[in-house]
């Protein structure tokens, strides 16, 4: 992950060249990946180990997160413009922040309700996994497993990173949102790049397709999977 700056002029930004009054402070990118991954992880895991109240939409607030943040060895450094930072910059959309507070806009396993984004989901939808799950999931369907939803890619390059999370033998399972709609489960924009559905029913997955086949790792994408939690 590339590092962050905080423009003096104001904003944040991935380029110091994109800082037209030059830069104030600045943040490498191993120790953006290290707060991206422990502020998923306390947003949409486990607030109360770290002392940070999280309401029933998903928020809490900025400040009580650096503070928490503060409090442990290692994360001494953190400041307000690193938090707003991450949540301006992830390549993801995984944060959202509105009047000093700050929320995950997916991947929860804590109990909450975070309104999703306007717009209506494409047809097809997809679900990068790993072959050794098929045979469950082609029983039970795609189930939320320890999250509060299941989680579709607008793309199948995108599905395919989602899925070498888990593994090297991924696969990419094709969802027809109509089918989705038709047994009264509505996919929702959770961020630009995450749809998220209750489950996805096995009748509801119209094919399996193996990335390396269908010649996916050709692709360059823009973004990593690998900063949440
Ligand atoms: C599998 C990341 C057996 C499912 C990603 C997946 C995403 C089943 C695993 C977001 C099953 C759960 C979520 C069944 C589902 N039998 N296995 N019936 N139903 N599974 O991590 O979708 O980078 O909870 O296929 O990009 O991989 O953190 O879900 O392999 O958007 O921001 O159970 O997290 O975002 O794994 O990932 P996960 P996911 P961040």
């Amino acid at each position: 992950m590339k590092a962050m700056y905080k423009c003096r002029d104001g904003g944040y930004s991935e380029d110091p060249s994109k800082c037209p009054g030059g830069v104030e402070a600045s943040l490498p990118g191993e120790l953006r990946v290290k707060l991206s991954k422990l502020v998923s992880g306390i947003l949409r895991h486990f607030p109360e180990s770290y002392g940070v109240k999280v309401d029933r939409k998903g928020w809490a607030s900025i400040d009580e997160l650096v503070s928490a943040l503060r409090r442990l060895s290692g994360y001494k450094w953190v400041e307000r413009w690193h938090i707003e930072a991450l949540a301006a910059l992830d390549p993801k959309g995984r944060f959202e922040v509105s009047g000093g507070k700050i929320r995950a806009r997916y991947g929860h396993t804590i109990n909450v309700e975070v309104e999703p984004l306007p717009g209506e989901p494409p047809g097809l939808l997809y679900h990068g996994t790993v072959s050794s799950n098929l045979p469950s999931i082609r029983a039970k369907g795609i189930l939320p497993m320890k999250r509060l939803k299941v989680h579709l890619s607008p793309t199948p390059e995108i599905a395919a990173e989602v899925g070498r999370r888990h593994g090297s033998d991924v696969v990419v399972l094709e969802v027809d949102v109509k089918c989705l709609k038709e047994k009264g489960l509505k996919p929702v924009m959770a961020s630009k790049v995450v749809y998220v559905v209750d489950w996805v029913p096995p009748e509801c997955i119209r094919r399996v397709i193996r990335p390396e086949a269908a010649g996916f790792y050709n692709h360059t994408l823009s973004f990593s999977t690998s900063e949440g939690s």
